[in-house]
């Protein structure tokens, strides 16, 4: 094994590799990706370093990636996250993932003001101006769907430099609430068409201290465009650190409810895939929807160098709520797990980049899967075998 010392992923490499991906976007020239304390098998910068291909993953599902398909609640668009890449830090808005899609009815309703319920003793409003005035930048965040598995090639996930108010702040104009109550968010959520997979309602409801603590706020832009209606206009909700189903889009009701509250359809859709210990009777019961530190290969080169072939898995590590120091991975059952080459947590939101260089020992089929070493780090998708991936090795 040996040391370089500092090495940073040149920009060069990782734009062959988008635009083999298919990826067409712009970087600024003076944005360098991740330095790294080590770098472990070939050098990229040799002259006789060739990019051959990138290798497929297989027995996955093949959506059209980029690109938004259908409409209302069965509407989705799944980003190509094999495009994604250090240096430019957020998916462009117009390939964000989309879960839902705006419904037809939305038009004719009326969001601008949000009806604020058991604020007692007065019935309230919250004006989404008021909430434009104050806005201000609220970071990098990912976003990850529950629901997002293989068939949609993972795709149900991306990363946005997101602009609103602190949840907290904005509703400080408001009675002060109990504390033992919790408070109710819901979205507009009646479409003109009927959904084959989905029920229509979303709300969900948390405790004060959840939203606190997790600094969610109310979005009215994304990388510095106003809210596309897709992505919930005029006011969303984004709860930093929990998956999709709790980021309310189109919101149109906060309000104040008792300890003894029943959780919403909404929650109830999406107990399993927020890890809840079965159906909890009280919407108190529910734990937060915090998404466990995950990781997964995002696509996998094919390198020619000096006339031998290798192959570099890149991907990232995301979720999760403490720095993570041994990433391992494993190239199917039969072998161990071994520390991937390139890896230097850098945060877990949005998301942190690995890469690992491989030489298989022979053609064949590849399950390739990722695992936290470090003690204490709650790793329950990994654990499940949720995010592995498969690639199909002709030349070794
Ligand atoms: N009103 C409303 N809000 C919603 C949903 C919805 O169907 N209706 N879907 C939720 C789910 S499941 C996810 S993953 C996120 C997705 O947000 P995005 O489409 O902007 O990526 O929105 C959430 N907010
Ligand atoms: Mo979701």
């Amino acid at each position: 094994m040996t040391t370089r010392g500092r090495t940073v992923f040149s920009r060069r490499e990782w734009l062959n590799a988008a635009v083999l991906a298919g990826g067409t976007f712009c970087t600024g020239l003076d944005k360098i990706a991740i330095p790294l304390s080590s770098f472990v098998g070939f050098a990229v910068e040799q002259q006789d370093a060739k990019l051959v291909s990138l290798v497929p993953f297989i027995r996955e599902g093949s959506p059209p990636l980029n690109t938004p398909l259908g409409a209302e609640l069965d509407g989705r668009l799944y980003t190509n996250l094999s495009e994604v890449v250090p240096e430019q830090e957020v998916v462009l808005s117009k390939k964000f993932y989309v879960r839902t899609r705006v419904s037809a009815l939305l038009d004719k309703q009326n969001l601008s003001l949000i009806e604020c319920r058991g604020f007692r003793p007065s019935k309230l409003r919250l004006a989404v101006k008021s909430v434009r005035d104050k806005a201000r930048p609220m970071g990098l965040h990912l976003m990850e769907c529950a629901g997002n598995t293989k068939e949609g090639r993972f795709g149900l996930m991306s990363a946005a430099n997101w602009a609103g108010v602190p949840f907290t702040e904005a509703i400080d104009f408001l009675p002060r609430i109990r504390d033992k109550s919790r408070i109710l968010i819901s979205g507009f959520d009646t479409y003109a068409s009927q959904s084959a997979s989905s029920l229509p309602g979303a709300s969900w409801i948390f405790s004060l201290a959840d939203l606190h603590a997790a600094g969610a706020f109310f979005a009215i832009a994304m990388n510095d465009e106003p809210l596309t209606p897709d992505h919930g206009a005029p006011l969303r909700l984004v709860v930093p650190g929990w998956y999709g189903c709790v980021c309310i889009k189109w919101i149109n009701e906060i309000s104040v409810v008792g300890s003894a509250e029943t959780p919403t359809d909404q929650m109830k859709e999406f107990a399993a895939r927020t890890h809840q210990p079965g159906l909890p009777g009280l919407a108190q019961d529910f734990a937060p929807a915090t998404i466990d530190q995950a990781a997964m290969p995002l696509r996998v080169e094919k390198w020619s160098v000096a006339g031998k072939i290798h192959y570099r898995v890149i991907g990232i590590l995301w979720g999760g709520c403490k720095p993570v120091k041994k990433v391992q991975i494993r190239f199917n059952p039969e072998e161990d797990y071994v520390p991937v080459t390139e890896f230097r947590h850098a945060t877990n939101d949005p998301w942190t980049f690995w890469r690992h260089v491989w030489t298989p020992a022979a053609p064949g089929n590849y399950l390739i899967r990722l695992q936290i070493a470090d003690q204490g780090v709650r790793t329950r998708r990994l654990d499940a075998g949720f995010y592995v991936r498969e690639v199909e090795i002709s030349e070794v």
